[in-house]
C-alpha cells in the first residue's frame, strides 16, 4: 500500500505504522502543494498589473483564505496528535518487559558498533574502564566477574532472533552516533553518558529477505546516522536476523568458544 514511497524493504512489526504515517504526510503535502500552487497562480492572474495598475492597500475582505488556513492547521494537528505522537509514545513508553525480550547493549565508538549480550544467565557482567583495550576488549568486560563469564561481545555484527522483541540499550563511548537500520524503521542517537533503550520486533530473517529481494548477499546494515568524525563513512555494522533455533545455535557456539578460552587460561594476546 505504501510501495509508491520507494522506501527500503520493511522488516519490523511496527514499521508498517511508520510507513503509513510517512504516506499520509506525503499525501497531505501533495494536496498543500497543489492548493498553494493553484492559489499562487490565481493571484498572479487575478491581480495582474493590466487590471490593477495601482496597488490597493485595503487587501482581501473575504475570509476564504482564513478558513483554508484553519483547515490546514486542523489537518496538521490531526497528523501530529492523531498519528505522530501516539506512534512515538508506543515506541518510547511501551517498552516490553526485559524478561520477554532479548536485551543487547550496543555501544558506538569512532568508528565501530560493539554489541554485548548477557549470555545464558541474562545478567550483564561488570565492566571496568581499566581493562579497556581497543583491539582485544573494546567493551572493557571484566571476565573475572562470574556474571561476565558467559557474556558475548561482537564488533559490527548483531545476531537477532526473528519475531521476538529486541531491546537495544544504546550507548556511546566518545561522541554522538546514531543507530539506524532502515529496514526496521529504527533510528536513535547514541549519546555519551546516556543509555537509551530502543525496541523493535524484526519479523523477516536475513535468509527470507535474500529470497524476497533476489539479492543473495543482502545484509541488514546498521548505518551510523550522525556525522561523527573522519571515519564516519565506514562506521557500519550488520544485523543477521535468524530463526530462534539458528540464534540459539549461534549463542551455543559462542558459549563453547568462551569455555575453551576460559580453560586455556589468560592469554596475553587475546
Ligand atoms: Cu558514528
Amino acid at each position: 500500500m505504501t510501495d509508491w514511497l520507494g522506501l527500503p524493504a520493511l522488516a519490523s512489526a511496527h514499521g508498517g505504522q511508520i510507513d503509513g504515517m510517512i504516506a499520509w504526510v506525503h499525501v497531505f503535502m501533495l494536496i498543500l502543494f497543489v492548493g498553494w500552487g493553484g492559489f499562487f497562480t490565481y493571484a498572479l492572474i487575478r491581480f495582474r498589473r493590466s487590471r490593477h495598475p495601482v496597488a490597493n492597500y485595503t487587501g482581501v475582505k473575504s475570509h476564504t483564505s482564513s478558513y483554508l488556513e484553519v483547515g490546514v492547521a486542523v489537518v496538521e494537528a490531526i497528523l501530529l496528535f492523531g498519528f505522530a505522537i501516539p506512534l512515538w509514545a508506543a515506541r518510547v513508553d511501551s517498552i516490553p518487559p526485559e524478561s520477554e525480550a532479548l536485551v543487547v547493549q550496543v555501544t558506538g565508538e569512532q568508528f565501530a558498533w560493539n554489541a554485548h549480550y548477557a549470555g545464558p544467565d541474562g545478567v550483564f557482567g561488570r565492566t571496568d574502564i581499566k581493562l579497556l583495550d581497543l583491539q582485544s576488549n573494546p567493551l572493557a568486560v571484566d571476565r573475572s566477574d562470574p556474571a561476565a563469564k558467559d557474556d558475548i561481545t561482537t564488533v559490527n555484527q548483531l545476531y537477532l532472533p526473528v519475531n521476538r522483541p529486541i531491546i537495544v540499550k544504546l550507548r556511546s563511548k566518545d561522541m554522538i552516533h546514531s543507530f539506524g537500520v532502515p529496514e526496521f524503521r529504527v533510528k536513535q542517537d547514541a549519546i555519551p553518558g546516556l543509555t537509551i533503550p530502543i525496541w523493535f520486533i524484526p519479523n523477516v530473517t536475513t535468509a527470507e529477505m535474500r529470497t524476497r529481494t533476489g539479492n543473495p548477499e543482502f545484509e541488514y546494515e546498521i548505518a551510523c546516522a550522525q556525522l561523527c568524525g573522519l571515519g564516519h563513512y565506514r562506521m557500519r555494522g550488520f544485523v543477521t536476523v535468524q530463526t530462534a533455533e539458528e540464534f540459539q545455535a549461534w549463542m551455543n557456539a559462542e558459549e563453547a568458544k568462551l569455555k575453551e578460552q576460559d580453560a586455556a587460561g589468560p592469554d596475553p594476546f587475546r
